[in-house]
């Protein structure tokens, strides 16, 4: 099994809530849900960041973009409005050294967040 913990979620070796997936590309639940939709949309490919897959291939970075949008839609929350969040490095708090983007609405959210 991969060490990286979304590589091995995109394989299927463990296991989640997935809302969406096509070959190169899932989207699933956040196992610790900050808004009514936290959904995490993730290449399969291994990438650690934002700045570093839109480097190496930016087509996948559009298309998971793009699946952004897709996953507001079919969540309900595209006409009330959601958030796109990518965190990069220790600082900004990023726990999983594998590009994903949080995909988050169903209530308010605060602006700027902390
Ligand atoms: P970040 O802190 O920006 O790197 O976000 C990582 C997110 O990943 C965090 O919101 C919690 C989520 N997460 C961590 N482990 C798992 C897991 O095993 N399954 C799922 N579905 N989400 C996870």
């Amino acid at each position: 099994m991969s060490e990286c913990l979304f590589c091995a979620i995109g394989t299927g070796d463990i296991p989640a809530d997935i809302v969406f997936s096509d070959d190169a590309i899932v989207a699933f639940r956040d196992i610790s849900p900050q808004a009514p939709v936290h959904v995490l949309v993730i290449p399969r490919a291994h990438h650690a960041n934002a700045a570093e897959l839109a480097a190496a291939d930016p087509a996948l970075a559009a298309a998971l973009l793009e699946t952004t949008g897709r996953v507001a839609r079919q969540e309900g929350i595209a006409e009330t409005g959601y958030r796109v969040v990518t965190n990069t490095g220790e600082g900004a708090g990023q726990s999983v050294q594998h590009i994903h983007f949080h995909v988050l609405g169903g209530r308010a959210l605060a602006w700027p967040p902390g």
